[in-house]
């Protein structure tokens, strides 16, 4: 068949060579305005994925920790902390352990690191806290000495009438409860029966004053256990065990006869006398608000209204103050004004006076200190706790001897250890990225006071200023890079590495001293509250200072490398917490200067009383699996509550400022999550953890923290723009149809 149609080759061209030319220029530039549209595009919403090597550490460590088949609407902590409690199990040396603790145990890895370094020329200061180290360290030596260090000072507190045959020919006769307690205190920093101390005058915080307590420590940790029923009878029995053994170990290293029914009878005693004064204390409900317990006296006022009489001796409050004072040189007169903080305590304690004598008392004292006195002795003598020990943390092993000296080291020697700890691993930028952010959270705890409805305008007022005149500390006190400081901080101190024990007994009395002697000495507001080796944070009410030593300013808290949100819902929920302590349950008692003072309206009191009316039911309905269902407190853990709540809303808030004021971050990689998801699943994870059950029990009676996976469940169920973020519907248990908040 013929073509009818030309060829295709042909056929006239439909564009010249100069509109081809166009075409060209016109197609290039829109593509090349296309790409600038989508990099613009991508760059605002953050596509981007960040691959730094902190982002990606980051994210590896919230993939492995969380569970992402969990619903985060319906268990926000399992869904954050799933593939944590998975993968761990809690060491046999540890009764908990979560991120925190892991940071924590982290540090005394770098403690061990710096203490057993030799350093040529260093301060003096530095090189006493090795030796410390060192002579806490030297197992055989301390294996060698057995008890006997022990054994050479008891007859400086008196005696422990049960480890020593005649006590009552010996020391019975001239024995008074004054002199008795009084050594032990003065000399040792043990606070038995009369709970004597100087601390910051309440209601005036640039002054120190003398205050009477009541028995603050018992040696089952709890008023609670001594009921030794139930959940508490292991405990009472290992704590008798304990002093039996004790007091065997010692009549058997001095060659005395054991006789069993003796010393069952006498044990017996002390524990229903230490029952009948954890009995006598006020609960923790009953001190929870300080105005109640300034109760301002003249110290001649104790013994006109307070007797206290053992075996007819009427126990003289002067002649026990002075016995203290004289040690420091300061004179007490009768008119001396003291704070007395439990006067119910007094009361009740002479009812029980009456039913013991000298010989219990005795006993019961030097048992309370010798029990604390074991640890640096032989492994015969610190066996003696094991059970103990076991009972109520449920650990049935020791930490390793290096991690026991590093952490007393540094609680004896903070200063000291905080430089050594900053020099090896503390970086001078978070200084200035931390006070950044401390400015923005602040801003934002004011403006949101502004806002609330329940608050009057004359409080809100107060509470803006008390907000605006708390003082910031980051990291460590600059102090402690002074050679002469330190040396001059440490000077009385001097340690034999040879000599763990009489090191610790140095100490004691050292701080002891330290603490007696402010008495007549202004308040030094600057001083530090803590170390800087320290994983945690403070607010110190007398001071309206928070505190944000170098140890906690670490990831997953913080890093100057770490996306902002994790920051924010690290560390910034931490600023928020220890700000919104200032306006707690306790806090909002003290004014802006540290000073006990009302600075509310009556209608305004009452409306926050009613607010924490509710975190205490919502808290206290919360039952602990770990602790065989026992209910959290919600009275005991109300000021760390609402610190918790603050905290998160204020950090949260201050990250959506940060995203307006400098864009979105780039996502990090292999997680699938906006940058508010992130930030409340790092706060989240910080409390990734468990309790063994021993340590569960125990610390829902004396922790002031609710435990971590309620901390979370508690404050996002309070937080609406947590149900956001996840995109929770209305019926998830993340999201309840009442919510508690306060700030
Ligand atoms: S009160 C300081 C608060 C804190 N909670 C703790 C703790 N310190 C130590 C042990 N257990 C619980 C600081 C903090 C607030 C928020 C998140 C982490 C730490
Ligand atoms: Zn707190």
């Amino acid at each position: 068949m013929m073509e009818t149609n030309p060829p295709k080759s042909a056929k006239k061209p439909r564009w010249t060579s100069l509109e081809i030319g166009l075409i060209t220029i016109v197609s290039l530039l829109f593509i090349v305005i296309l790409a600038l549209v989508i990099l613009f595009a991508t760059h605002k919403s953050g596509d981007e994925v960040c691959t730094t090597a902190d982002c990606t550490q980051s994210a590896s460590r919230l993939i492995e920790n969380m569970d992402a088949s969990v619903d985060p609407c319906d268990n926000f902590y399992q869904y954050a902390c799933g593939g944590w409690l998975k993968k761990n199990i809690i060491p046999e040396t540890s009764s908990r352990y979560s991120t925190f603790d892991i940071l924590r145990d982290e540090m005394e890895v770098v403690l061990k690191g710096v203490l057993e370094r030799t350093v040529e020329g260093e301060a003096v200061a530095l090189t006493k806290a090795k030796t410390l180290y060192r002579s806490c360290t030297n197992e055989s030596l301390i294996e060698a000495r057995g008890g006997s260090p022990l054994l050479h000072m008891l007859p400086d507190v008196f005696e422990w009438p049960i480890a020593v045959d005649n006590w009552e020919a010996t020391y019975g006769k001239a024995w008074r409860l004054e002199d008795t307690i009084a050594r032990l205190n003065e000399k040792y920093g043990t606070q038995l029966v009369v709970n004597f101390f100087v601390g910051t005058d309440d209601r005036d915080s640039t002054s120190h004053i003398i205050h009477f307590d009541q028995q603050t420590s018992l040696g089952l940790l709890s008023r609670d256990y001594y009921a030794c029923i139930g959940p508490y009878a292991e405990a009472c029995q290992a704590y008798v065990q304990f002093m039996t053994d004790l007091a065997k170990l010692i009549r058997t290293d001095r060659g005395l006869a054991i006789n069993e029914t003796h010393i069952r009878e006498e044990v017996t005693r002390v524990m229903e006398l230490e029952r009948d004064i954890a009995n006598a204390t006020d609960t923790p409900e009953d001190r929870n608000n300080p105005v109640l317990l300034y109760n301002k006296m003249e110290l001649g006022d104790l013994n006109a209204n307070f007797t206290l009489e053992v075996e007819s001796q009427v126990f003289n409050w002067s002649y026990f103050t002075a016995k203290i004072m004289d040690t420091v040189n300061i004179t007490i007169p009768d008119t001396e004004k003291v704070i007395n903080y439990s006067p119910n305590y007094y009361r009740r304690l002479n009812h029980i006076l009456g039913k013991y004598g000298k010989r219990d008392l005795q006993n019961y004292v030097v048992w309370r200190f010798a029990m604390n006195m074991v640890v640096g002795l032989s492994r015969a003598y610190r066996d003696t706790r094991k059970a103990f020990r076991k009972a109520l943390s449920g650990t049935t092993s020791e930490a390793a001897v290096w991690r026991q000296c590093a952490l007393y080291v540094n609680n004896n020697m903070d200063n000291a250890v905080g430089r050594l700890y900053v020099e090896e691993a503390f970086s001078e930028k978070s200084k200035e990225l931390m006070e950044a952010m401390i400015d923005d959270i602040r801003a934002v705890f004011v403006s949101n006071l502004h806002d609330l409805t329940w608050m009057d305008a004359q409080t809100k007022k107060a509470a803006e200023e008390k907000a605006r005149a708390i003082r910031e500390r980051i990291g460590y006190s600059d102090n402690i890079m002074k050679d002469d400081y330190l040396n001059k901080e440490y000077k009385d101190l001097n340690y034999n590495a040879e000599e763990y024990f009489e090191n610790i007994l140095q100490n004691l009395e050292y701080m002891q001293k330290r603490r007696l002697r402010k008495l007549r000495v202004k308040v030094n507001k600057e001083e530090w509250v803590t170390g800087a080796a320290v994983v945690n944070a403070f607010y110190s009410s007398s001071r309206n200072q928070i505190v944000f030593p170098a140890g906690i300013l670490q990831p997953p808290f913080f890093s100057k490398g770490q996306p902002k949100s994790l920051n924010y819902g690290g560390i910034g929920m931490v600023i928020g917490h220890e700000i919104t302590h200032g306006f707690d349950d306790n806090g909002r008692n003290y004014d802006k200067d540290g000073d006990l003072k009302d600075w509310w309206t009556a209608d305004s009191t009452q409306r926050f009383l009613q607010l924490s009316k509710c975190m205490v039911d919502q808290y206290g309905n919360f039952s602990w699996d770990l602790a065989n269902g026992l209910h959290l407190n919600g009275n005991n853990t109300l000021g760390e509550n609402i610190a918790d709540n603050g905290g998160i809303r204020q950090a949260y808030q201050a990250y959506q400022n940060y995203v307006c004021k400098h864009g979105e971050e780039p996502p990090l990689p292999g997680i699938d999550l906006s940058h508010n998801q992130l930030f409340f699943l790092n706060f989240a994870q910080v409390w990734c953890g468990t309790h063994r059950p021993e340590q569960a029990v125990n610390s829902i009676k004396i922790d002031v923290h609710s435990p971590g996976k309620f901390r979370v469940l508690g404050s996002l169920q309070n937080f609406p723009e947590f149900a956001n973020a996840y995109k929770c519907k209305k019926q998830g248990h993340m999201v309840p149809d009442n919510i508690c908040r306060v700030w």
